[in-house]
């Protein structure tokens, strides 16, 4: 079924709110991915575009440095500041993991203000007066496009810049398996639209930080492939971290970058994610018939079939090259 007969009810309800508010917040989770910020810089963008409403964009940190020259005209308000009273708005909506930031500005709103989350995740239990969640989508800008579609405003090439970030930054490049023929429909209507693949690709991912760097390198590095099994596993101990927490996009990549090479069925990436804790990413690839999220479900974790995770207490130590024990 089209995507706007499953969201029907929910995009008209939207819509109908988006004609009657004045002051319009947008929230992106806590230390946003490109995603969030695709999501929340096109909102902004479209509703400016399209509708008469003061839009501002809040979170509880800054918009990322690296994509800060694809969006020069955007500020983020620092929720928990003086940059932002919460009260004053018509309509806030959470865009992307609302689990992590929307859900503590909720109730600080108004309770006149509308509410209304746009998720891809598949644990979203957060209530709102409008909720528009869908996993089968790759991003959050991937849905919101087409919101765009069915309200039939202009999108312009700074608000297709902004979607095609959040597409590009989830997929991993269009790499991840979570990339749909459909999304590849939405990426090359964006195209023509006016977003720019190699400016959104350079600024998200070339820019890497030298830290970013030194994580894939280690992470490689350790890398031990099993023959047997086509499974690569690998370890980030707290020494290879000095001290640091990679990223979700920094594991996300790094487990890309392994399931893509040669004869690899699947990934196992552990690092220590905090003094006793031990983080796991699972990663496999479409074709080998392996469903990770089985192994996760097994230790207390979660995920999709091609994707999950898991955490245990303890301490990673390295005993040699490809081998760890957990203290
Ligand atoms: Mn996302």
């Amino acid at each position: 079924m089209h995507v706007s007969n499953v969201f029907h009810r929910q995009f008209t309800h939207l819509q109908g709110v988006l004609h009657v508010s004045h002051k319009i917040l947008l929230v992106a989770h806590m230390r946003p991915d490109p995603d969030a910020v695709g999501s929340v810089v096109a909102l902004k963008h479209y509703i400016e575009d399209n509708y008469h409403a003061e839009v501002t964009i809040g979170c509880s940190h800054p918009l990322l440095p690296s994509l800060a020259p694809l969006f020069p005209d955007i500020r983020f308000s620092i929720v928990d500041s003086d940059q932002i009273d919460l009260t004053t708005y018509d309509l806030a909506i959470g865009c992307d993991s609302v689990n992590r930031g929307f859900d503590v500005v909720l109730p600080r709103l108004d309770s006149q203000c509308v509410t209304v989350v746009i998720d891809h995740h598949h644990d979203i239990q957060i209530s709102a007066d409008i909720r528009i969640i869908d996993p089968s989508f790759a991003s959050t800008t991937e849905l919101l496009y087409h919101f765009f579609l069915f309200d039939h405003g202009t999108i312009s090439p700074r608000t297709a810049t902004a979607l095609l970030t959040g597409i590009i930054g989830d997929t991993g490049i269009f790499q991840y398996a979570n990339t749909s023929p459909r999304t590849l429909e939405v990426a090359a209507a964006l195209s023509r639209l006016g977003a720019s693949i190699p400016d959104i690709v350079s600024a998200s991912f070339t820019n890497q930080k030298v830290e970013t760097l030194n994580l894939w390198g280690s992470a490689l590095e350790n890398a031990s492939f099993d023959t047997k099994t086509g499974i690569v596993t690998t370890a980030l101990t707290s020494e290879d971290l000095a001290g640091r927490t990679p990223t979700s996009e920094e594991v996300k990549h790094i487990a890309t970058i392994l399931t893509n090479s040669p004869n690899v069925k699947a990934v196992l990436f552990l690092f220590q994610a905090g003094p006793s804790t031990i983080k796991a990413s699972l990663r496999a690839r479409p074709d080998a018939g392996i469903d990770v999220s089985a192994i996760a479900r097994k230790i207390g974790g979660g995920g999709h079939p091609l994707a999950s995770g898991f955490e245990v207490a303890g301490r990673l130590n390295l005993l040699r090259q490809g081998v760890w024990e957990v203290t």
